[in-house]
């Protein structure tokens, strides 16, 4: 399939993701470079790569999770966002009577799509016919004629006409009372010439399609795009079609000359025969690509395991006196009801232990909901150094977490208390090990 290395390059950098300790700018950056060595030799437009990855990490940088996502998933859901913006809107054709007009360079796959749009819209009940508009390449009519015999709808054609308008026009009034859909073959081109121009322009006059469909080939190189742009420019494209995607192309050509033409894409073709042709989606596409189904349940398991690892590596942290508030935000469950902050309080000697137990563990858990989000409101710098946060900092963390002054002080006191029972157990090694033992890690 057309795009697989991409998949898997891309696939690798989403585990990467899920599988992350911590989503910091480190892990973000080294993210975006990987999507873009994956885009670039996957054939995708330079520019179009550059402006993508630039988009993902200002998001990733900048936007907070929305409630109930962890950093993880939102970062993987912004890169998701992003490549489905690349490939434009979500767009079906209407089921309803209208002319259909397909253009594209040679050999692009426009008269096998002739086959498979009317195979598409017959079996949905209408009545499609097929015109031969292409006069210029000698086997085009035969090549229609027996694709139209196939999918067994009606085809007009005129072996000895080189007047392509005449076709089209004598096609058309032909068909226009017998059928609903009415789809024109053309020809190809190899780059738009000055004459060839001027007969696109002539059949569109004559015909005034509804639709105007350009045909890419996935294994197209990067001059696709300035190809695909001029033809928009000549004719204004209504849609895409992509074909040959069951090849082994990089695709990245043809998916950038198609954002190049800012046109949906419609339909992709994925073999010669007349049924080998599904309509489009951005979305489930990007998701196909991504293997967004299997990111899922990795993301659910590397969740789960992530809490083992964290409960360790704070604990480690936190023997080392290093405890800083992502240790903290990290850990809040691990703070709250039955967890190991219980255990830690029945080990210390009587004055710490009073002074844990003393934290009532149930207001805690609403307490600790409150720091979670004014700890989202504080700086990277402020989380690994909280010392630094004072009034003017605080006002300002209290403004954007919608809580007052005093509940941010309230944190970091909290914090300071935490950090300081933390490095009195530390200095005490008989206890340090008798905790890790607890925490069943170590010995
Ligand atoms: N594997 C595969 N082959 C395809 C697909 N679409 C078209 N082809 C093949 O590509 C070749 C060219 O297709 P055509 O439909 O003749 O292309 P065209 O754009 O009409 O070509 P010209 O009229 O010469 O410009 C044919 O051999 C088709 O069978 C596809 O989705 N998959
Ligand atoms: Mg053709």
């Amino acid at each position: 399939m057309v795009l697989n290395d991409l998949s898997d390059s891309l696939k690798g950098t989403l585990k990467k993701i899920a599988n992350a300790v911590y989503i910091d700018s480190k892990l973000i950056k080294e993210v975006v470079r990987d999507i873009q060595r994956a885009l670039l030799q996957s054939d995708v437009n330079v520019k179009l790569v550059l402006s993508l990855s630039k988009k993902i990490e200002k998001r990733a940088l900048q936007e907070k999770p929305p409630a109930g996502m962890s950093n993880r998933e939102h970062v993987i859901h912004i890169v998701y966002d992003e490549l489905v913006n690349i490939l434009g809107k979500s767009r079906e054709l209407p089921i309803k009577k209208q002319i259909i007009m397909m253009t594209g360079l040679y050999g692009q796959g426009k008269t096998t799509s002739c086959g498979k749009l009317a195979t598409y819209f017959k079996n949905r009940g209408l009545r499609p016919a097929l015109i031969a508009g292409d006069v210029h390449r000698p086997a085009a009519f035969e090549q229609l004629k027996q694709i139209s015999e196939k999918a067994e709808v009606p085809f007009y054609g005129d072996k000895k006409e080189k007047n392509a308008v005449k076709v089209v026009n004598d096609g058309i009034n032909k068909f226009k009372r017998t059928s609903d859909v009415i789809i024109v073959d053309t020809s190809g081109r190899h780059k738009l010439e000055d004459d060839l121009i001027q007969e696109m322009k002539d059949i569109f006059q004559t015909a005034k399609p509804n639709e105007k469909l350009l045909v890419i080939d996935a294994a197209i190189g990067q001059q696709a795009g300035s190809q695909a742009k001029a033809f928009n420019d000549t004719v204004d494209i209504t849609g895409i079609i992509l074909t040959k995607l069951d090849g082994t192309a990089k695709g990245g050509g043809a998916i950038s000359a198609a954002a190049e033409v800012g046109a949906p894409i419609l339909f992709i073709g994925t073999g010669e025969h007349s049924n080998d042709f599904e309509t489009f989606d951005p979305a489930s596409f990007i998701s196909r690509i991504l293997g967004m189904g299997d990111i899922k349940s990795l993301l659910e398991k590397a969740e789960l395991s992530m809490k083992g690892k964290d409960v360790e590596k704070t604990a480690k942290r936190m023997m080392s006196g290093k405890f800083t508030l992502h240790d903290m935000y990290d850990q809040m469950d691990m703070l709250s009801g039955m967890g190991p902050l219980n255990k830690i309080a029945d080990m210390l000697p009587g004055n710490f232990s009073g002074r844990i137990k003393n934290v009532d563990m149930g207001s805690t858990e609403n307490k600790l909901q409150k720091f979670r989000i004014i700890m989202d409101s504080m700086t990277n710098e402020e989380m690994e150094n909280p010392n630094i946060v004072r009034a003017s900092r605080i006002k300002r963390i209290a403004r954007g977490s919608g809580v007052e002054n005093k509940d941010v002080k309230e944190l970091i006191k909290y914090y300071n208390m935490t950090k300081r029972m933390m490095k009195g157990l530390s200095g005490n090694r008989k206890m340090r090990k008798n905790l890790m033992k607890q925490l069943q890690f170590g010995n």
